[in-house]
């Protein structure tokens, strides 16, 4: 059985996180693996959206601790570099919106990996915990960056300090996803919500992406010359001339990507 599930729906990448045993905990072959589809997903012109979710009862509960420990564990050393941070830095990269369906529970590199996506719904049920601390770890999987970010920085260092279990409702309320959906067919929801993202201009998502990724480090002006040169760009679209057309003759534009 595959540690990761993968297919392409109506120009949606669908991952989806298959150790439910393990709560679909992180062993290398599936941080390898999530890595290997992240860049077909960034490659293949069929796909548009990327969702990222799990099987069973969780997301994914971060780091398999059982490999820590094993006769043939990856050190400390290579975990971050190898697993985790090329992961992050793929999503935050990727040149298509990337949507994480958070199913159950997100904890440790789980939460943060579901946490740097472009945009986070979660399950009622799902809870988001910042593991890290009740093992004598420190958040990573660029948590540090993102959940201050996200809901501040006293609320972010009480809940990585004391790994509070955050429901999806105070998730929302919060400010750390963007929306909480009833259990039942969440998983359908999801899809329309990234079927949608598929149906979008590619380009000018991915150039907000960009924008919004410059934002988290320079001032205001250089943000404003930032969308200036992005804006160029996405008005030599063909996405953007069909935009304004469909708009002129009161039509639904017909995007494609490009
Ligand atoms: O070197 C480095 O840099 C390390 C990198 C670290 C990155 C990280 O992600 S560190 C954080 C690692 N994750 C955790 O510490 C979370 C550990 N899990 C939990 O605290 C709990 O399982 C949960 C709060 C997530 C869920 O609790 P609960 O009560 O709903 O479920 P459970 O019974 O604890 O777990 C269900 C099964 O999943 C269970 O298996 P069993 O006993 O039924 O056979 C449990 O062992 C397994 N499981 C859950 N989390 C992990 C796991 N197995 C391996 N690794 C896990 N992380």
């Amino acid at each position: 059985m595959s540690s990761i599930l993968f297919e392409i729906r109506q120009g949606v990448g669908l991952i989806t996180f298959n150790r439910p045993e393990k709560y679909n905990a992180f062993n290398r072959e599936m941080a390898l693996m999530l890595q290997e589809l992240l860049d077909l997903c960034a490659q293949e012109k069929n796909v548009r959206a990327v969702c990222l979710t799990g099987s069973g009862r969780a997301f994914s509960a971060g780091q398999d601790l059982g490999e820590l420990t094993g006769g043939d564990a990856p050190g400390f050393d290579r975990i971050l570099s190898e697993h985790y941070n090329p992961v992050v830095s793929r999503i935050r990269r990727l040149e298509k919106p990337v949507l994480s369906a958070v199913n159950g529970v997100a904890a440790g590199a789980g939460a943060n990996i579901a946490l740097c996506c472009d945009v986070v719904v979660a399950a009622a049920s799902a809870v988001f915990i910042q593991a890290f601390s009740k093992i004598g770890l420190i958040p990573d999987s660029g948590g540090t960056f993102t959940l201050p970010r996200l809901v501040g920085l006293q609320k972010a260092s009480a809940l990585m300090m004391l790994g509070d279990r955050v429901g999806a409702a105070e998730a929302e309320r919060m400010g750390m996803i963007y929306r909480v959906l009833p259990d039942e067919g969440f998983m359908d929801e999801c899809l329309k919500i990234a079927l949608q993202l598929a149906s979008l201009p590619t380009r000018a998502l991915a150039l907000t992406k960009q924008a919004l990724n410059a934002s988290q480090h320079q001032d205001f002006d250089a943000q404003l010359r930032t969308e200036d040169q992005l804006q160029i760009r996405a008005a030599h679209t063909y996405d953007y001339a069909e935009g304004v057309r469909a708009f002129l003759e009161k039509r639904a534009p017909v995007f494609r990507g490009e």
